[in-house]
């Protein structure tokens, strides 16, 4: 179904445009996206747009948020090959059950990973690409990222769930990297 709507937009064939995702600790992460009004053309680009990104990076996920988009829109592919695109506009999480643990990146906090508590189980409304409702119950990787991303859209990120020793480390890291690379540019 959701390839159908991947070719059925013609992202085969349209020109996508790499975006820049930004890392932590840069204040943008930190913002509220707005929820979607209508999902129209300029919503479709975008989402092309994330997934040309992602599947670059790569990840298998990513929140508008990331780059620099304040709107309600993930994108996520958890499959091996790569060809099971999945897009949720305005995603609302319904319920959550139980709890889990798993280890975590995130393209916005590149070179690390940390082990991160979440629900295990999560039902989720959101829209697809033609604006049509639907609702999905998650659970495992599907269910973490899907929590991760939704995080990404409040302004929050996994570091937030570390301890301040921890998330201060990395911080620190990611200023001298981007200093770094400020001065290599
Ligand atoms: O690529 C990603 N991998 C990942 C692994 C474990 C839990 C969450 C993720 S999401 C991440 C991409 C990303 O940063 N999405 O916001
Ligand atoms: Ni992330």
């Amino acid at each position: 179904m959701i390839k159908y709507q991947y070719s059925k937009l013609g992202f085969y064939g349209v020109v996508m445009a790499r975006l820049n995702i930004l890392h932590y600790p840069n204040s943008q992460l930190r913002k509220s996206a707005l929820p979607v009004e209508t999902v129209d053309d300029s919503v479709r680009t975008l989402v092309a747009d994330m997934f040309e990104t992602m599947y670059a990076a790569p990840g298998i996920g990513l929140a508008a948020t990331q780059v620099n988009v304040q709107k309600r829109i993930v994108i996520m592919d958890l499959s091996e090959h790569k060809n099971q695109p999945q897009v949720f506009v305005n995603p609302t999480i319904l319920e959550r059950e139980g709890e889990g643990e798993m280890e975590e990146g995130c393209l916005s906090v590149p070179g690390f990973s940390e082990t991160v508590r979440r629900a295990e189980r999560v039902r989720v409304s959101a829209l697809d690409l033609n604006g049509e409702p639907f609702e999905l119950e998650a659970h495992g990787l599907l269910a973490v990222c899907l929590q991760h991303e939704i995080d990404h859209l409040d302004g929050k990120l996994f570091v937030d769930y570390l301890s301040t020793l921890k998330r201060d480390r990395i911080r620190k890291k990611l200023e001298k990297q981007a200093r770094l690379e400020a001065r290599a540019a």
